[in-house]
């Protein structure tokens, strides 16, 4: 059996969503190297497999947000612009079929413990289930929802109804005809639940605390024509996409704010805003994210169009107030489809959290900082994650002194351009911090960073190195050139997952790397260039 003596590979990764398999089809298939996932649940798909909650959808479109191998590609079709997590749980399965994935997965296998010996090179890796795995390179490829977020409400355990975090969903549907209902947190999450809920329960209790400044998702389902089209486009479309900064094949804009009258402003708006996606927070003008005025335009402009569809004026000034609650585009916008109109509807409530913070959780549901009891059958909790730190820190992954991760980053979070650490040689992140991704389109930032890796990978193989460690003075170069990009930008003054700020205790710090994909991309052909001045090689 597996709990028996040590497996022995040439890499195990950690984690079976999109960067696991990247990377597994890159180091097997590419590089003939004898790999395994370790993968927590029973299946493929990764956030996909978890994240069953009703009405999750991807809101990054077709057919970018998948793998850009052409052998995948060229025989899948996608039913709607942005798919539902069901057509994605059929994608994982098309996947498997064809890159054959699960026959080197090992499922139900939850890591938690890790340490390099630098003696024989080797990375030791324990499942709770008791596997233990012996391998040259180790790829937690765990993603930036692995741990979820509950805050520590009083009464959590009292609720007598039905309660869920939205990444523990059960995979059974959750039948809400007849029933109140409540919604905590309003992310991407708390946003698409709403918009399913509203239809069907008795009674919608939305918990706000900070707006999710959305924008039209102008979802299209695709007949024959479309997808016969989009097969057709999808080189092209994966080509344009891996230039732009966020990975999506959105013309990206050429001149700034200031260089365009009043008039061509509004024009620009409204295109952006009709075409629907995330067009609009690409953004029309190249300062969007910097400009603090060109900010305050995109602002006005959602809020206008988005307090036009909201009857109640209490709830307008809520759900789209005329002060921006943060500057435009420096929290995630969400992508909706008729997410405000549900706010019309008589038993659709908006509970003010902001103003009045949910003090605890009784029997029968939800208590706020006014003394307000809001009796519900189901609530779920939508409050988000603690995103890619959170769930790397919980693997037990120790450096070669014997200090976890977790504790290496307590007082801030140190990596080579987002890949590697320093003292936890031949450890690889895809997906992870400080790079490009989460804040672009995942699949393909993650494709570039699966190519770094084979690369690095077929170096050390081919130069018969024993392991590299990123030079700390590399680490913290990148955390100097990420600051001052991130300094450029409106994003530092959003209290946000970005920038490790969602998470009462947790250390506030920027996250991730706001550059772009073709610039860290640049970066890293560079670093990879000057081999050993970035690593220590053994
Ligand atoms: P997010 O975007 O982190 O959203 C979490 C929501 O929960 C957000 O509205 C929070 O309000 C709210 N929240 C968190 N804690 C509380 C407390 N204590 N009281 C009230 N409200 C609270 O997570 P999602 O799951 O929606 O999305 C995560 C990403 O996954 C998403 O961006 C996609 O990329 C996929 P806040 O804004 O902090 O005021």
């Amino acid at each position: 059996t597996l709990q028996g003596q040590p497996l022995e590979l040439d890499a195990v990764i950690a984690g079976a969503g999109f960067s696991g398999i990247y990377i597994l089809h890159r180091l097997r298939d590419e590089l003939k190297l004898n790999v395994k996932i370790l993968e927590a649940g029973p299946d493929i798909g990764g956030t996909w497999y978890w994240n069953t909650y009703p009405g999750a959808r991807v809101d990054c479109p077709a057919p970018v947000y998948a793998f850009g191998i052409e052998e995948v590609w060229k025989n899948w079709t996608w039913s709607e612009l942005y798919p539902e997590q069901k057509e994605l749980g059929a994608y994982f399965r098309h996947v498997d079929d064809v890159l054959s994935v699960r026959k080197d997965c090992i499922f139900n296998a939850r890591i938690t413990a890790g340490h390099f010996n630098p003696i024989d090179g080797k990375w030791t890796v324990q499942t709770e289930n008791g596997i233990t795995v012996v391998a040259k390179y180790f790829v937690p490829a765990i993603g930036f929802t692995a741990q979820q977020y509950v805050p520590d409400w009083k009464g959590l355990e009292d609720f007598q109804g039905t309660i869920h975090h939205t990444s523990t969903w059960p995979q059974e549907p959750v039948d809400v005809r007849g029933k109140r209902v409540a919604v905590i947190g309003t992310g991407s999450t708390g946003l698409q639940i709403t918009q399913e809920w509203a239809k069907d329960a008795a009674e919608t209790f939305v918990f706000q605390r900070t707006p999710n400044l959305a924008l039209p998702m102008c979802q299209q389902k695709l007949d024959e024509h479309s997808q016969r089209q989009m097969r057709d486009e999808t080189a092209d479309l994966f080509d344009r996409s891996r230039k732009t900064s966020g990975g999506l094949p959105y013309e990206s804009p050429a001149r700034k704010f200031a260089e365009f009258s009043p008039d061509e402003i509004a024009k620009i708006l409204e295109g952006l805003y009709e075409s629907g996606g995330f067009r609009y927070w690409a953004g029309g003008y190249i300062d969007l994210l910097l400009n603090p005025e060109g900010n305050r335009a995109a602002y006005d402009y959602w809020a206008k169009r988005t307090r036009e569809r909201i009857h109640d004026p209490v709830k307008r000034d809520l759900l789209a107030p005329l002060e921006p609650p943060h500057p435009f585009g420096t929290k995630r916008p969400s992508l909706e489809q008729d997410y405000y109109e549900q706010f019309n509807k008589p038993n659709v409530h908006l509970v003010n959290t902001k103003a009045y913070p949910i003090v605890q959780l009784t029997p029968q549901g939800i208590m706020t900082d006014d003394g307000n009891i809001y009796e519900v059958d189901i609530i779920a909790l939508a409050t988000g994650f603690d995103a890619t730190t959170g769930g790397l820190a919980k693997m037990g992954i120790r450096d070669v002194n014997g200090v976890e991760l977790g504790e290496r980053w307590r007082d801030g979070v140190l990596s080579f351009q987002g890949l590697m650490v320093p003292g936890f040689p031949n450890m690889f992140l895809p997906y992870s911090i400080h790079a490009p991704t989460p804040f672009s389109n995942g699949p393909v930032g993650i494709e570039f960073q699966a190519d770094f890796i084979r690369d690095i990978i077929k170096k050390i193989e081919g130069e018969k190195i024993k392991f590299i460690d990123p030079r700390p003075e590399a680490a913290q170069a990148w955390k100097t050139e990420m600051e001052f990009i991130a300094n450029m930008t409106l994003f530092p003054k959003t209290k946000s997952w970005y920038m490790g700020a969602n998470i009462p205790g947790k250390k506030a710090e920027l996250l991730y790397y706001f550059g772009g994909i073709p610039r860290y991309r640049e970066r890293c052909v560079e670093a990879f260039n000057v081999f050993s001045e970035t690593f220590i090689l053994c």
